[in-house]
């Protein structure tokens, strides 16, 4: 087979955010070569030496272009000296299955093909992630490299000629010329490898009595229509004894069925509705890639993921996985409640706050010093991987029901009284005007540095909030002592409240500004969130004139 080079004008806007390099499917199509363009990035960004011969991990959540976008990674991979690579069974794979296999096969790293729980399908996003070694999202530093590559790229290599059979399981091998060695395409049953990771981590036997016993409970897990459904098949039902009806839009679509495949109250709308009557004992929804999750307790209780984070915190060695490994510590991103902080104090386990992005949890694991974590974004996980992981979160939650024997609404209610109640909520403005959000968090930091503006008081009704810190949230890893700025303003209250505003770094359209609110109660703990956090949110807006300043009445989305 012909190897080429071919070549290429470069893109200034190939800056890969923590999960990639995330555009409209339409970018990819309109724009010639740029997805080879990122490709190539990705693969000049690695050590020369280190890439001949190697193996990646290559795999996505079947969104709309995934195979064509598969068949140019395969091909460029194969000319850029890659030696071998492991693909999921027709080109999809979970992101938690990703990492596990980089894993399980040493793996130089991975080629992730997804937007995270952004819309799929001719008019919704496609995206490219590049993992490394530890199968964890790339640290910033290679990141960047790839995007300064990126800005200067004149060609690409391809093999064009190559084909693979992604439906066929097993060992595909190519001749290239000029080289010695064939270079090997494996097709592998992820669904089965995750499985056994899984039953390494809970004990199944309990599960399945919890799931399928006399005595069992009734869950609802929905796919999304997207990665999961075969992994929920083979291992809620086939494995656990869940009846088949316990997991919902388990077909995997190109277009996620035409919806938003993001694991909270608004996209998983359907979900919330089904537990309304009770019938259910715990829901959970999955996105697309399946690394996020969101838990319901009966009646459609939402467990915020803060919480829940928190709740599994406390109930750790309910998983016979920790029982064996012990726990090293707990990590939270900065905009996650403190809720975590609470279980950390009382169980005397070091805590650690990082900024956003599953990668600073993967350095932090890597040293052995982290073994759960989580994000306010709907993701949870352990140290068996280096992604969050949300059906090992669903089993999590499954197995501190079969030890408690209560129920998801009554391990709530307990943890509350006993550590207290961090009511959360986040407010989200997207699609904003690039220039006109970066000037105003600009401006908003400005004012928060002035001296004045630390012990300011903020008065709402008969609330009375009093600056205590403000600051930008600023990350100095552990490990390797890399200083990692500009992560977020924080407002801090001297009631132990705070206010973070924020911008995704996640890319997409335009801009998103998140607001995070968390304020803690000792005891007034079973009030409505929104009603508890209506003078902070007040304040939150009027500090940063965001309505003024955007035009905009209200968030786009609120969780
Ligand atoms: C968002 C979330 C982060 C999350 C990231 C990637 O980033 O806020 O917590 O780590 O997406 O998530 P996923 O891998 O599921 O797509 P941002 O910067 O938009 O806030």
């Amino acid at each position: 087979l012909k190897v080429l080079t071919v070549a290429t004008a470069p893109y200034l806007d190939q800056w890969p955010g923590c999960g990639g390099l995330r555009r409209r499917v339409g970018v990819f199509q309109g724009n010639r070569h740029y997805l080879h363009n990122f490709l190539q990035s990705v693969f000049s960004c690695m050590d020369l030496r280190e890439r001949q011969g190697c193996t990646l991990v290559v795999g996505g959540d079947g969104r709309f272009f995934n195979r064509t976008a598969m068949e140019l990674v395969v091909q460029m991979a194969a000319a850029n000296g890659v030696g071998r690579l492991i693909i999921g069974h027709h080109g999809i794979m979970s992101t938690p299955a990703i990492s596990s296999l980089v894993r399980k096969y040493k793996a130089m790293g991975a080629i992730v093909l997804t937007a995270g729980p952004h819309p799929g399908g001719p008019h919704g996003d496609l995206g490219v992630k590049f993992n490394s070694a530890n199968g964890g999202p790339a640290q910033e530093t290679v990141t960047n490299k790839i995007y300064q590559i990126s800005r200067t790229l004149e060609e690409f290599t391809i093999c064009p000629g190559l084909r693979v059979d992604l439906g066929a399981l097993g060992r595909q091998e190519f001749d290239l010329e000029n080289k010695f060695k064939p270079f090997t395409v494996e097709i592998v049953d992820s669904v089965e490898s995750y499985a056994n990771l899984l039953r390494n981590i809970f004990d199944f036997a309990a599960l399945k009595e919890l799931l399928s016993g006399e005595h069992r409970i009734r869950i609802r897990v929905d796919a999304m229509s997207g990665v999961m459904g075969p992994y929920l098949r083979r291992i809620l039902c086939e494995e656990l004894g869940a009846p088949a009806k316990s997991v919902v839009n388990c077909v995997p679509l190109e277009d996620f069925g035409g919806l938003h495949p993001d694991p909270n109250l608004t996209y998983a709308a359907e979900l919330v509705d089904s537990m309304q009557d009770g019938h259910y004992d715990l829901g959970a929804a999955l996105d697309c890639d399946g690394d996020r999750n969101m838990i319901l307790g009966k009646h459609g209780a939402f467990v915020t993921p803060s919480d829940s984070l928190a709740m599994i915190a406390a109930n750790i060695f309910c998983i016979p996985y920790f029982q064996h490994t012990g726990v090293r510590g707990f990590a939270r991103s900065m905009p996650t409640s403190a809720a975590l902080d609470k279980v950390a104090q009382a169980t005397k386990i070091d805590l650690y706050e990082t900024p956003v992005g599953w990668g600073f949890f993967g350095n932090l694991m890597d040293a052995g010093r982290l073994s759960l974590c989580g994000e306010e974004s709907f993701g949870t996980g352990g140290d068996h991987i280096r992604e969050k992981d949300g059906l090992w979160s669903v089993l999590a939650w499954l197995s501190i029901l079969a030890i408690r024997r209560k129920s998801v609404n009554d391990i709530v209610k307990d943890h509350w009284r006993k550590y207290g109640r961090n009511y959360y909520t986040r407010y989200d403005y997207e699609g904003l005007d690039l220039d006109a959000a970066w000037q105003l968090m600009d401006d908003l930091e400005v004012l928060m540095m002035e001296k004045s503006f630390v012990s300011q008081r903020f008065a709402v009704a008969d609330n009375i909030y009093q600056v205590e810190q403000a600051d930008n949230f600023e990350y100095t890893d552990p490990v390797d002592s890399t200083i990692t700025r500009n992560q977020g303003l924080r407002i801090m209250f001297t009631n132990g409240s705070r206010i973070v505003y924020r911008l995704s770094g996640a890319g997409g359209v335009g801009a998103t500004i998140r607001v995070y609110i968390d304020s803690y109660e000792k005891e007034d703990i079973f009030q409505d969130t929104q009603v508890m956090l209506a003078p902070l949110a007040t304040i939150a807006l009027k500090i940063s004139q965001l309505h003024v300043r955007t035009g905009r009445s209200g968030p786009s989305m609120i969780t």
